[in-house]
């Protein structure tokens, strides 16, 4: 058998299902080196992402059988170092999901940011304006929790398979075929399948294709420089800093890892980025009369780009997209992870519908519903974007000053900002 999770044989076991399980098993080809049998299940689930292992375990709470199929090893996914920053939803979603535990254990509870330009460097307290929090928690850390609890007597979840091609999502019996770890081919017959593949993945393009689709999509003119490092962040909340010689953020994971980018040219190398021009950058960019950037060991770098986009709608017949698959955003909002969470929130209410009590309005609804909350987040993450990043014309640097200025003096202006990066309520 290939790469089947939870270390048990093929085949599930029932909790409590909707009804009664299928058997999972990945058997060797027939005679000639044929397919195998079909397998059946529910929901077959493409990508093991945010998106892809919350649908499976909210599907699963729920009763609903599914299958996720992932093409990377699990050592690969789980240490992806990306998002950072959890909203209140976000949160109360995975505790809700039985997630919390360690979360609430080692998450730190952020009350705010600071917004800095030279000279000032000012706290926008979220409670304050708008009753929320946000969480410090990596998205490395909350998939490892994802996939320790399905790998716990969960649904099927298999890494390193390949060729993954859905197919007939038209019609009300998709199927999707895959190789196997093993190189065995095989099909997963559903009645439904999620493309949860990432930016990269397999399913956006089937609802594009032939102009079924639309997308929007808007490429910055810069890029991000990102680093992990062994140091304890010297500040309590994060910081996001607008400098003449380009934006900088200081964010954390732990009180002794610190996390920081810089906004650097997209075609700047890494390898031209040595540790003590990073540090010498983050020292001018975040420059604060009494106070330093904690240096130590670098252990991650890279360079990351920077885009918006959105492919609507969010379903093709039996083909629904959510998380990164359908919508990209600049990470300055920190919104990703978060509009993953949303749309399998929304996702997974409407399957348990469609599957449970054979209702179609909630997946009919679904690409509306959760396209206005991408929207949403689209324009708050280009507004921070646009107000944050040197562009290299000094009337839009006047332009970005003034509207610092009014965030950091006007709670009305603070509240609207506040109030999007903490999260709007999901059905809102
Ligand atoms: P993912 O995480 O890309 O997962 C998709 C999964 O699908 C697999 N896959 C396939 N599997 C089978 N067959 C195929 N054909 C497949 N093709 C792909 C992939 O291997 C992968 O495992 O998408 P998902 O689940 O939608 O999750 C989205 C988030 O990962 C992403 O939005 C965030 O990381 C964005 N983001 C942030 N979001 C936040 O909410 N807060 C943040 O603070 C934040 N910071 C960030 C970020 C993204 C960053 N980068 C790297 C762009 C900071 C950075 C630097
Ligand atoms: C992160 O910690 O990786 C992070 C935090 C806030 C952002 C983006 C990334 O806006």
């Amino acid at each position: 058998m290939g790469a089947v999770g939870g270390g048990r044989p093929a085949g599930l076991t029932s909790h409590g299902r909707a009804r009664p399980p299928p058997e999972f098993q990945l058997l060797p080809p027939g005679p000639g080196g044929g397919h195998t049998q079909p397998v059946r299940t529910q929901v077959g689930i493409i990508g093991a992402g945010p998106a892809g292992l919350l649908l499976s375990r909210l599907l699963t709470l729920q009763g609903v059988d599914n299958v996720v199929l992932e093409n990377r090893l699990r050592e690969y996914v789980e240490a992806r170092i990306r998002a950072g920053i959890l909203e209140q939803h976000t949160v109360d979603t995975l505790t809700d999901a039985g997630l919390g535990d360690r979360l609430h254990r080692e998450g730190l509870e952020h009350h705010g940011i600071y917004l800095q330009y030279p000279g000032t460097r000012h706290k926008l307290d979220f409670p304050g304006l708008c009753g929320r929090t946000v969480w410090v928690y990596g998205q490395t850390e909350v998939t490892k929790d994802l996939i320790g609890v399905q790998l716990d007597g969960g649904p099927p979840l298999l890494f390193g398979v390949s060729d993954v091609t859905p197919e007939d999502v038209d019609s009300d019996l998709p199927r999707i075929r895959f190789t196997d770890a093993e190189g065995i081919p095989q099909v997963l017959e559903c009645d439904v399948v999620a493309g949860t593949d990432g930016f990269h993945g397999v399913s956006r393009p089937l609802v594009t294709e032939g102009g079924q689709g639309r997308t929007w999509e808007r490429t910055y003119p810069y890029a991000w420089l990102g680093i992990l490092a062994d140091a304890a962040p010297a500040t309590d909340e994060l910081i996001y800093a607008w400098h003449p010689e380009g934006f900088a953020l200081y964010s954390m994971r732990s009180p002794t890892v610190s996390r920081l980018y810089l906004q650097v040219d997209p075609s700047e190398r890494i390898e031209d980025w040595s540790d003590d021009r990073i540090w010498a950058n983050l020292a001018t960019r975040f420059a604060l009369e009494g106070w330093e950037v904690a240096t130590g060991p670098i252990t991650e770098k890279s360079v990351l780009p920077m885009r918006s986009f959105v492919s609507a709608p969010m379903r093709r017949g039996r083909l629904f997209l959510a998380g990164d698959a359908a919508h990209i955003v600049p990470p300055t909002g920190a919104k990703g992870l978060n509009l993953a969470v949303a749309d399998v929130t929304l996702l997974a209410s409407a399957l348990v519908r469609l599957l449970r009590e054979r209702q179609t309005d909630l997946v009919d609804s679904y690409s509306d519903r959760a396209l206005a909350r991408v929207w949403r987040a689209t324009h708050f993450s280009w507004y921070m974007t646009s107000m944050l990043h040197r562009s290299g014309d000094d009337f839009d640097a006047q332009l970005q000053l003034s509207q610092l200025r009014r965030v950091c003096s006007s709670d009305t202006a603070a509240r609207e900002l506040a109030e999007n990066y903490t999260g709007l309520p999901i059905e809102g």
